[in-house]
This record gives C-alpha cells, structure tokens and sequence, in this order.
C-alpha cells in the first residue's frame, strides 16, 4: 500500500469533487493504515493553508451505523475550509454526493492534556450549541468500509453551528431535528448519540490524546449525528433544532 499515493487519490477526489474508487475494492487496508492516510492527506490540505479547527465523531449512533453498514466509532479532522457560518449559503457544486445531518458541537475552553472523565468533562467546554454536519463521501456511490471511510477523513466535508450556549446547557435526552425549507426530513434524540452526547466529548478527548492530537483551546467537537444524514439538493433551507440550544441553518446553492 502506497500510504502518500492513496492520500493524494483521496485529497484530489475533495479537492475536485469528483468521486474515486473504494480502496478495499482493489487493496488490503486495515484501520491503522487508514488512519495514517488520513493524516497524510491533512497534511496536504495544510500545505494549502487550510487550518484544523477540530475534530468530529463518526458512527456514535446505532442509525448512522445502520444507514451506512459499519460498526465503530471513528474520528476525523474539520479544518477552516470546512467551516460555513450559520445563515451563508453552501455551493453544491463544491461537493460530490453531500448530504446533511444534526449534531451537537462543543467548544473546548482550555488545552486538553490529560484523561477527561464524565465528571470532569465540563471544566473543559465553554459553550454548546447545535450543529449541522455535511458529509461528502469522496467514494462512488457513497458506498465504502470502516477503513475506506477513515482513510477519507470520515466523510467530512462542512459544518456549521448555532449560538454557542452555556456549558450547563442540557444535552441529554433532548430532541433534535433537520428540516428542509421548514419540512423536518429527520427526527431524533440526542440519546441516540452514545446515551449521552457527552459521552462523545469524553471519547473525543481519548482519542485525540491517543493519536498525540493535543484538543487546544478554542477547538470545536462534532458528537457524531443522532439521525440518517439526508442528500442535499440547490435551493434548499436547511436547518437543525435542538430543544435549548436553538437552531443552524445554512442555504444550498
Ligand atoms: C461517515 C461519517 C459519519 C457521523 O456523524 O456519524 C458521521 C459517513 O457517514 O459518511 O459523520
Ligand atoms: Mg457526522
């Protein structure tokens, strides 16, 4: 396996929005090996100058995970590029296949050195809100593996968020929706993610802390989508509402 080879096929495929194919179809990739490319192909959107802004959670929902055949949590990263303000529009023509979903995103208030715990987590964040992740598979079809999917940065492709809102703001058990021009298209609970949507902060933490990501301040956490992602079409208003967070919503063009 050509680590630097697959990296370029896979920033290229984002780059140009223009699909590529599955690698598993034609190589042997295990998780590990996926994880260095996707490092690897970061690293050619830095030399562009694009900055990492964070991190983002994939398959934390028993829906995400049935809706796309996989089976683990898996992490990627978000950079500047990927970044919409919430009520700007978002070019169509600059994605192969997107598709939306709700999220909640965190704000990390101070550098992140050691293990976070449930109890602990909130000392870390300083502000919640509600997020709308686009996903983008660079693969044909939206069709790939565990591995496949990790090497390609875990589908990440833009995101935007709500109001950042205080840190003991609930996020347990509320509900969550995506709407299209004000028609929901996906309802859900934030349970839906791991139990407990902190639970993705904590995992998040863990994560970075074990591949020598240090989460510094100022950094956003996606927690992973509670309900399907759903295809984006031009002319749409898409929104996410979270009860007590408020909503997101950028238009497609
Ligand atoms: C992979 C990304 C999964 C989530 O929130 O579960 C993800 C994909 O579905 O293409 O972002
Ligand atoms: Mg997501």
């Amino acid at each position: 396996m050509n680590y630097n080879k697959t990296a370029e096929i896979l920033d290229l495929a984002s780059f140009n929005a223009k699909a590529t194919e599955q690698i598993s179809n034609t190589q042997a990739i295990n998780l590990d090996e996926a994880y260095a490319i996707q490092s690897i192909s970061l690293g050619r959107r830095y030399i562009r100058g694009e900055q990492l802004l964070g991190l983002k959670l994939g398959f934390t929902s028993k829906a995400k995970m049935e809706q796309m055949g996989v089976h683990d949590m898996i992490w990627g990263r978000l950079t500047d590029k990927m970044f919409y303000k919430s009520g700007s529009d978002l070019a169509i023509k600059d994605f192969i296949h997107p598709r939306a979903e709700p999220e909640i995103a965190f704000r990390v208030s101070k550098d992140i050195d050691q293990v976070i715990t449930l109890e602990n987590a909130k000392d870390y964040v300083d502000g919640l809100a509600v997020a709308i992740e686009v996903i983008d598979s660079r693969y044909e079809n939206f069709k790939f593996s565990l591995e496949d999917v990790v090497a390609d940065n875990c589908s990440s492709a833009g995101f935007t968020y709500g109001e950042w809102m205080p840190v003991e703001t609930k996020i347990q058990d509320i509900s969550m929706r995506l709407s299209f021009d004000g028609e929901p298209v996906q309802e859900g609970n934030s349970n839906a993610i791991l139990g407990n949507p902190w639970e993705s902060f904590v995992n998040a933490a863990r994560l970075a802390r074990e591949n020598g990501e240090v989460l510094k301040t100022g950094s956003i956490i996606l927690a992973g989508a509670a309900t399907p992602a759903v295809y984006l079409k031009v002319n749409q208003k898409v929104t996410a509402w979270a009860d007590g967070l408020g909503s997101a919503s950028f238009k497609t063009i």
